[in-house]
């Protein structure tokens, strides 16, 4: 037999998140988020798209449901919206906003599928975000406590926890280049942000764990950071880009300890007042696995007269032009190696660190359309490339757990709105309906022979 085969156990399953698929965002008493609030600024998302509507995932879970049983999925992971939870983001909760949960979970467990739920999406409630969001350390404390509430809630049957998405993301592309909720641009914040993300996980960790409610898991949107050449310069770049995208988060929360060189880079732009003592041990809990959402490589180089990139701060006098070569509908280069590298430096870096791949895919036009169904054949190679890349990975000694593909169905693309679509399914926005993608079959047949033909 030939043909690559995954380890016995092998969680294969699609991921996607609350306010991107759910809409039905004023229902049941759920209060605005930093994203309803995002999305009605002229000119913030493509052609004023918002989440209001979305896959109407709200009312259809059930079916969409059945449509993850028909792939074949063990394993889905969806984001839990803190506004739906507590409104305002504090105090008093929402039980019909708990009941909705309640329901997909036992939905998901009589289909079979395991649950796997992120706490943290982007969707903060806009009443914090009135008081500094994650800017300011009470946000951080407050996420504890919807982090108790739930994991309290749905322990009995969610076993694995993802505290925050992307940190990354909800730092510098919220608060230093402006391109996500909250849209600010002040990289002080940003780094603030930061460290209070990494102490919300930390203290929610420690919240979950106190309620008995399984696994703890935070899902890094880490990558490969390549050089445009060996020079020392561009060398220099490739340190600093690392230590944005990868250190900044591994470190602390691995070994409860910013690297010397991002607590400089941090200082160019903010005293360090937001690192309190004892910060450290709370952020270094226990990680009973990684996510890793990996989509592709970063590349810098030096040069001259390169305006840098916001959402990189200290960057001016860098360029991230990727070598050129096939790219997503993103302008995401395709390139496989840089997961089988991530991968194995994280193994060498942190022994014995299990992980999972908790993100992967692509965002294709999907334009070929052959006995009403999408031949998306790009991102059928896509998924192919990175799952061989995985392969190489599990062969050089990592111990990766899982796969989830992003998406598993068409949705709202954040600063994109509907513009891009990542999903194994297709959504028609007009009529809600779902048709599987030629993706779906070829990752239904993945998961049924454990591997790839
Ligand atoms: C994820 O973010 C999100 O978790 C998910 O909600 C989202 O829908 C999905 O991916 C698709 O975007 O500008 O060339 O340097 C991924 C965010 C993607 C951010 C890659 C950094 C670098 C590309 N990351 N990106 S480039």
């Amino acid at each position: 037999m030939s043909g690559l085969r995954f380890p016995d156990g092998f969680v294969w399953g699609a991921a996607t998140a609350s306010y991107q698929i759910e809409g039905s965002t004023g229902e049941d008493g759920r209060g605005p988020s930093i994203w309803d609030t995002f999305a009605a600024v002229p000119d913030a998302v493509t052609d004023g798209h918002t989440g209001e509507v979305a896959c109407e995932h709200y009312l259809r879970y059930a079916d969409d449901v059945a449509l993850m049983s028909s792939l074949g999925l063990s394993a889905y992971r969806f984001s839990i919206a803190w506004p739906r939870i507590q409104p305002s983001g504090s105090g008093p909760v929402n039980s019909r906003g708990l009941d909705f949960y309640d329901r997909l979970i036992d939905e998901l467990c009589a289909a079979g599928i395991s649950p796997m739920a992120t706490l943290y999406h982007w969707d903060l409630p806009q009443a914090l975000q009135n008081r500094g969001g994650w800017a300011a350390r009470e946000t951080a404390e407050r996420f504890a406590e919807y982090a108790a509430v739930v994991a309290a809630k749905f322990g009995d049957r969610v076993r694995s926890w993802f505290t925050i998405n992307e940190p990354w993301c909800a730092a510098f592309l919220g608060y230093a280049s402006g391109d996500h909720a909250p849209g600010i641009t002040a990289p002080a914040q940003a780094f603030a942000a930061a460290h209070h993300l990494l102490l919300g996980h930390g203290l929610a960790a420690q919240a979950i764990r106190a309620a008995g409610a399984g696994e703890v898991s935070i899902a890094l949107n880490c990558t490969s950071v390549r050089p445009g050449s060996d020079n020392d310069e561009d060398i220099a770049a490739v340190e600093q880009i690392d230590g944005l995208s990868n250190r900044i988060w591994l470190e602390p929360l691995l070994r409860g300890e910013y690297p010397d060189d991002m607590l400089t880079l941090a200082e160019r732009f903010t005293p360090l007042w937001y690192v309190k003592s004892g910060d450290g041990a709370i952020i270094k809990q226990p990680l009973d696995v990684l996510g890793i959402n990996y989509y592709t490589p970063t590349w810098v180089r030096a040069r001259r007269n390169a305006q840098g990139s916001p959402a990189h701060p200290g960057s001016e006098g860098m360029d991230f032009t990727a070598p050129n070569g096939p790219v997503t509908e993103m302008g995401w280069r395709v390139d496989p190696t840089g997961l089988t590298d991530l991968l194995v430096r994280l193994h060498k870096d942190y022994e014995g660190l299990p992980v999972m791949i908790t993100e992967n895919g692509a965002a294709y036009a999907d334009s070929a359309v052959v006995d009403g169904q999408v031949q998306d054949v790009d991102r059928v190679a896509y998924l192919d490339g990175h799952l061989r890349a995985a392969h190489a990975a599990i062969s050089a000694g990592v111990d990766l757990r899982g796969y989830l593909a992003w998406s598993l169905m068409d949705n709202f693309e954040w600063a994109f709105g509907y513009t891009r679509r990542f999903g194994l399914v297709h959504v028609d926005y007009a009529t809600q309906r779902r048709t599987p993608k030629a993706s779906a079959d070829w990752y239904r047949k993945v998961i049924t022979r454990n591997g790839l033909a």
